[in-house]
């Protein structure tokens, strides 16, 4: 079946694609556990701690406030669907790491959402200019399965670094394994180098 699967791909959709990967039109959903909500609560807000100069805390309608980056990109999960072309608005990573200012103790960053669901990145990762706070998929709020109100968005890595529901940022001197890395999933979830598992 698989070498059916990505017929109709031009060349440059071919070269998006990265190794043992097909594309998808849908946009499926996966998280373990469920939908936390169907509405954010009114006492939802967003916050970063830990080894930055400024923690700060957001209600939603303040990070609706901040200056807002459009991203079209492709994503790719680990399960082996990339969609190409999302398009997500949001707040900039690399913007945001300009407000908050990390120290210079700060390496890595632990990603944390509601249900427990946690992710972690280099800090370096975080300064790129696709990585968002993204609170619009396609031109409209998130859907609720897909992470309303916020979730983060690094689509270098494997989607599973992109967590839904998102609360926080926590700056942290030295790694620390997210959810699924602590299961045995790549801790650099590259897909064009294909780390999908630790070992
Ligand atoms: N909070 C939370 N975020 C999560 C997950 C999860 O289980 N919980 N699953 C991750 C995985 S494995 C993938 S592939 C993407 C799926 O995002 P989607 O449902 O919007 O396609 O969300 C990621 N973010
Ligand atoms: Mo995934």
């Amino acid at each position: 079946m698989g070498i059916f699967r990505n017929r109709g791909l031009t060349d440059d959709e071919k070269t998006r694609i990265p190794p043992g990967q097909h594309r998808v039109e849908d946009f499926p959903v996966l998280h373990v556990g469920s939908v936390p909500y169907e509405a954010a609560p009114d006492d939802w807000d967003f916050k970063v701690w830990g080894e930055i100069e400024n923690p700060t805390r957001w209600s939603l309608n303040e990070l609706r406030a901040l200056p807002a980056t459009e991203v079209t990109t492709d994503i790719h999960c680990v399960t082996s669907w990339s969609k190409l072309d999302t398009s997500w608005k949001g707040v900039s990573l690399p913007w945001l790491l300009g407000q908050i200012q990390p120290t210079a103790d700060a390496t890595h960053v632990l990603a944390h959402a509601d249900g427990g669901y946690t992710a972690n990145v280099p800090l370096e990762v975080l300064q790129d200019d696709d990585v968002l706070l993204a609170y619009e998929f396609d031109g409209q709020d998130l859907e609720p399965e897909h992470g309303q109100p916020l979730r983060l968005l690094v689509p270098k890595k494997y989607f599973w670094k992109s967590a839904k529901w998102l609360r926080g940022l926590e700056f942290l001197t030295e790694d620390r394994l997210g959810y699924w890395e602590r299961y045995g999933y790549s801790n650099s979830a590259d897909p064009w180098k294909e780390e999908r598992y630790a070992f």
